[in-house]
């Protein structure tokens, strides 16, 4: 089995997480990295926060601090965050403040300048004559002259996901100022992405990749890639490394240094875990290694397009073999008629800090949200469901599940895992035991293909269907006179349990340890392949816990948002 090095989007350092985030990409790389992690693979997951760019310096602006400032106290909360939820990277590092990234990506630049990668160009700018600034990115708004959609920042529009410029952002106004923005010469240094079309086609036919990705890129690239300026009228960010005046004053474009952060944080995390930053060569340029990007659909052109031109340009990193992406979720709350965008400014987000220090529990986030998983499509989050599925199918289907065959064992078979004779098994049972080598293959095999809402749904069904086992044989009655057919019904039973709790790790880590934990086993010292192991007879059961408590709906539903 090849090392694999796993990377989610490093977030913009000038916001706290919202559902929407997490639902992006953050749980799926989780959920993947411990489903691999458990078939024994060799995993580093790589993470941080992002720290240049026009958003901070905005965000900085309005909050009265540097963007030093707001990138370090946003990233600090962002990893608290993610934690809160089990979302554990092996790095989480930041672009500004990582000791590699700015040299790694100004050598990155030389190695593309080097060699000849580069065109020069003055080119037109939006400008702000009041503040007398250029205006990159998002310092600029107005309307995508593609689909018409208003207020769009000048990078690129979210309705339609067109790169927006110039010429293509109509209405441009200043951010800073409000004043209608004018255009302006400046030089800066493109990247034609034209010439890497083929590489890029290439790469994506044998990629591990969604079938909507693909067509996506695939339509891009049908479209015709353009020159893309890789640097910025900007004080923030990493000076463009070039000994020419026209270089003075500018920075690297902000989806330029932002993906080498994945390689210098690869480096951060080599130089603490192995004393030798070096070593990140084992991760990125090693035939024996595989890397794989999880990421939200808004970044795609980003990391299926530039990032690939970028790395084949270099030419001494390994292309990705992935590139795992999942849809926008909106939020539709119970006063409203229709989903809407999550969003800071229209108070439409669920923060997870929020839902944490509120006492949620995090498997039951993670459940929801891998449950809704925007993996083929936009997605809807609605708080009245997450209440509804922590009632119904974790409490009810799965905590009843566990609860009421752990006490009833303990009740009436004591404290150790009871014995089913060969002889015993009928029918049922044997069809039941079936259903779970059956649902082992099937989750498998989704969690193999990135299938994370499906795999989920495998094993709830198979929790529905546990239920479904007990209430047939009933013990209840069986135990008032064949203990001996009990102890079987009991000790299938058991075994379910123990693989709910092995093949649930991935997904809702916390309540799979409390699982396993009536077996007296730890999450550290299981493998997937156990999921299937029945479980010894003899050995003690411990006392049940209550693994997942009922939410009352007033507490959680927000009858407005706000
Ligand atoms: N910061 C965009 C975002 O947070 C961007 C991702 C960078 S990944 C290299 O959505
Ligand atoms: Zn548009």
């Amino acid at each position: 089995m090849k090392r694999l090095l796993v990377t989610a989007a490093l977030p913009y350092s000038n916001g706290r997480p919202h559902v929407g985030h997490v639902a992006g990409c953050y749980l799926a790389a989780d959920t993947y990295v411990r489903y691999q992690r458990l078939t024994g693979r060799d995993v580093r997951f790589v993470c941080g926060s992002d720290d240049h760019g026009v958003a901070i310096v905005l965000s900085a602006d309005r909050e009265g601090k540097t963007p030093a400032e707001v990138a370090e106290y946003y990233g600090k909360i962002q990893k608290e965050d993610f934690e809160s939820l089990g979302i554990h990277f092996d790095v989480y590092s930041s672009t500004s403040r990582n000791p590699y990234h700015a040299q790694t990506s100004q050598n990155f630049f030389l190695e593309l300048y080097k060699k000849d990668y580069f065109e020069k160009k003055s080119t037109e700018q939006f400008y702000d004559p009041v503040k007398k600034q250029f205006l990159p990115d998002r310092f600029v708004k107005g309307v995508c002259g593609y689909c018409s959609t208003p207020d769009q920042n000048g990078d690129q529009c979210e309705n339609c996901g067109k790169v927006l410029d110039s010429t293509t952002l109509l209405e441009a106004k200043s951010v800073l100022s409000g004043e209608p923005a004018v255009v302006r010469e400046t030089v800066h240094w493109f990247l034609d992405l034209s010439r890497f079309s083929t590489v890029v086609e290439e790469w994506l036919d044998g990629a591990t990749i969604r079938e909507h990705t693909r067509n996506y890129v695939k339509g891009l690239l049908s479209s015709g890639l353009i020159q893309r300026s890789m640097t910025r009228d900007l004080s923030w960010g990493i000076p463009v490394p070039l000994d020419e005046p026209e270089a003075e004053g500018k920075v690297l474009y902000v989806w330029f240094d932002a993906p080498i952060g994945y390689i210098s944080n690869t480096m951060e995390l080599c130089a603490e875990r192995d004393g030798d930053c070096q070593l990140y060569s084992k991760w990125w340029k090693d035939d024996e290694c595989d890397i794989l990007h999880f990421i939200g659909e808004d970044n795609t052109i980003f990391h299926c397009v530039i990032w690939i031109a970028m790395l084949s340009a270099e030419g001494s990193f390994r292309l990705p073999e992935g590139v795992i992406v999942n849809q926008f979720l909106n939020i539709q709350f119970p006063n409203k008629n229709e989903a809407e965008k999550i969003s800071k400014s229209r108070g439409t987000a669920i923060w997870i800090g929020d839902y944490i220090r509120q006492g949620g529990n995090p498997d039951t986030l993670r459940y929801y949200l891998t449950a809704i998983a925007p993996e083929k499509s936009r997605a809807v989050y609605k708080p009245e469901d997450l209440v509804q599925r922590n009632n119904a199918d974790l409490a009810n289907t799965l905590g009843n599940f566990v609860n009421r065959i752990i006490s009833f064992t303990k009740k009436y078979c004591g404290d150790s895992v009871p014995r089913a004779h060969s002889e015993q098994l009928n029918e049922v049972d044997r069809a039941y035991v079936e259903l779970r080598e059956k649902a082992f293959s099937t989750l498998s095999q989704q969690l193999d293909t990135f299938q994370f809402k499906p795999a989920l749904e495998t094993a709830m069904e198979f929790a529905r269907a546990s239920n479904r086992y007990v209430d047939e044989l009933a013990p209840w009655k069986t135990r008032k006179d064949d203990m001996v057919r009990t102890e079987a019904t009991l000790k299938i039973a058991l075994d379910s349990i123990w693989f709910l709790g092995v093949v649930l790790c991935p997904f809702i880590p916390f309540s799979s340890e409390k699982i396993l934990a009536l077996f007296g086993k730890t999450l550290s010292e299981i493998s997937w392949s156990d999921a299937l192991e029945p479980v010894p007879v003899g050995s003690p059961l411990q006392e049940p816990v209550i693994i997942f408590q009922k939410m009352e709906a007033s507490d959680w539903i927000p009858e407005e948002s706000v």
